[in-house]
């Protein structure tokens, strides 16, 4: 049955080619060779450059004139931009978890991020405890289960238990650490979270030789050639542009008009660009960019305060729901099936990456059911010109949001909900909650009912982090107020 739904695939060439050997025992083999032939040409590589608290506004395909991203602006050029790219949430871990599921994480518990000695004295869990629970199956599971070999390099932050190892949570290949940040430079003694180290595969500790953002894209590029003749799938989840703030002496110098962070964030920008070109050059150089979907986008927007990051003209930043924390730059590249230099305008998210990338993988991996992410290709191909959301949400605590057409609400624990057009209004300065009553009670009742679907936290932050939080939105709100000469 399987080499029947097979068959029905193959082009009329190929299949004559299959039945003109098949009359002989020697033919079986053949028959064999040829049908892992065509699954490799079938089955595309898929590659996902994930960068973590980046700024909206730092890249040249943005518009940036400050930072140099040569091979990521190209990368833009190749394909499609989503211009409304979400993630499912403002901070690291849980955003995390959204991606690998598919799925809303609040639904299993991940509500928080998970950032040991942070956690309330209360918090059900703590430390290695907080992961994605075992029960869900992650994109690694997905794309293994489709005929993939996987790997995954850098930042896991979704689980430091043994249980939690990316290992055992469908990636074949490891080499990276289990927590949320660490130094770019080789550890030169034991460092204070153990779950920074830095790990290949399986509890082998190993230090990165390199800058740890290009010792990243050698990993890749090893895994790459490894795997050049099958399908694989690369998670590539730089910790790049996350404190600390590390760059190396040579790519400092390339910023001389640059002080303080905001020249330390460059050069960090920068190393990224260029690992992101290291790992691209090669799938040219092994003739594999024409069947390999490259996806680049970025885990919540950035934190203008810790790394100097810009995510002009969007307000907010990192750990709000304004648009400047939850919308990414993200851009997607399969030559042939998706048209250079295009965009694409209703929002998405990024828990869509689960369906479309087991989608592009053919029929023997049916997309599954229960998660939260929409297949993109009938959007992305055109054939299907409506909205692939009618809702997004977000939540943590008291706070949420919900993205309903052009309206955006965002719920708040300390004043009333505001109501944006974010059509009109993409800079999120006009609320529109005193013009539209009636649509604040219909949408705050809709964040309520969705709430009501979702699992109780499996961990709490401590109180004050609310506090820290809505400080920082307040503070960093309106993104015009800083780096102003970068925009002049
Ligand atoms: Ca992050």
């Amino acid at each position: 049955m399987v080499l029947m739904n097979k068959i029905k695939t193959l082009s009329y060439i190929n299949l004559l080619l299959i039945l003109s050997v098949a009359c002989s025992h020697r033919a079986v083999s053949q028959l064999d060779d040829q049908k892992i032939k065509l699954d490799k040409e079938q089955k595309p590589n898929i590659v996902l450059l994930f960068a973590d608290d980046a700024g909206y506004a730092d890249f040249g395909f943005h518009g940036s004139s400050t930072m140099n991203t040569p091979n990521l602006d190209q990368l833009a050029a190749s394909g499609v931009r989503f211009t409304q790219g979400y993630v499912s949430d403002p901070t690291c871990g849980p955003s995390r978890a959204g991606i690998i599921t598919g799925k809303y994480q609040q639904r299993f518990g991940f509500e928080e991020n998970n950032v040991p000695g942070y956690m309330s004295d209360v918090s059900a869990a703590d430390g290695a405890e907080m992961g994605i629970p075992t029960e869900e199956k992650t994109i690694g599971d997905h794309l293994q289960a489709a005929g993939y070999k996987t790997g995954f390099y850098g930042k896991w932050h979704v689980g430091g238990a043994d249980r939690f190892h990316p290992n055992q949570r469908g990636f074949d290949d490891f080499y990276g650490f289990r927590g949320g940040a660490r130094s770019y430079f080789e550890y030169q003694k034991e460092p204070r979270e153990p779950l920074n180290k830095m790990e290949r595969n399986f509890k082998v500790f190993e230090e990165p030789k390199a800058y740890l953002t290009d010792q990243l894209a050698t990993e890749t590029v090893r895994f790459i050639e490894e795997n050049k003749e099958r399908p694989f799938f690369a998670f590539v989840s730089f910790n790049a542009v996350h404190t600390p703030m590390d760059a190396t002496p040579e790519d400092l110098t390339q910023f001389p008009k640059l002080e303080g962070k905001r020249k330390i964030v460059a050069a960090m920008t920068l190393a990224l660009d260029r690992a992101c070109g290291k790992i691209i050059a090669k799938l040219d150089e092994l003739g594999l960019s024409e069947n390999t979907i490259v996806v680049f986008t970025n885990d919540n927007g950035g934190p203008t305060d810790k790394n100097a990051s810009s995510n002009y003209p969007l307000s907010g930043t990192k750990s709000n729901h304004l648009e400047g924390g939850i919308r990414v730059p993200f851009l997607m590249k399969w030559p042939g099936k998706i048209q250079a230099k295009s965009t694409y305008n209703y929002p998405i998210s990024t828990l869509d990456l689960l369906p479309t990338f087991v989608a592009a993988t053919g029929s023997q991996a049916p997309i599954p059911q229960d998660i939260d992410g929409v297949n993109l290709w009938p959007y992305i191909d055109g054939v299907n010109k409506d909205k692939p959301h009618k809702q997004l949400f977000w939540k943590k605590q008291a706070r949420a949001a919900l993205r309903e057409g052009d309206w955006k609400l965002i719920r708040y624990p300390d004043r009333p909900a505001e109501l944006y057009n974010i059509a009109k209004d993409e800079r999120e300065m006009n609320d529109q909650a005193a013009a539209y009553p009636d649509r604040v009670k219909d949408m705050y009742k809709s964040i309520f009912e969705w709430e009501s679907t979702l699992e109780r936290p499996r961990w709490l932050l401590k109180r004050k982090f609310e506090n820290v939080d809505i400080d920082r939105m307040d503070k960093y709100r309106d993104q015009s107020k800083f780096f102003q000469l970068e925009r002049i």
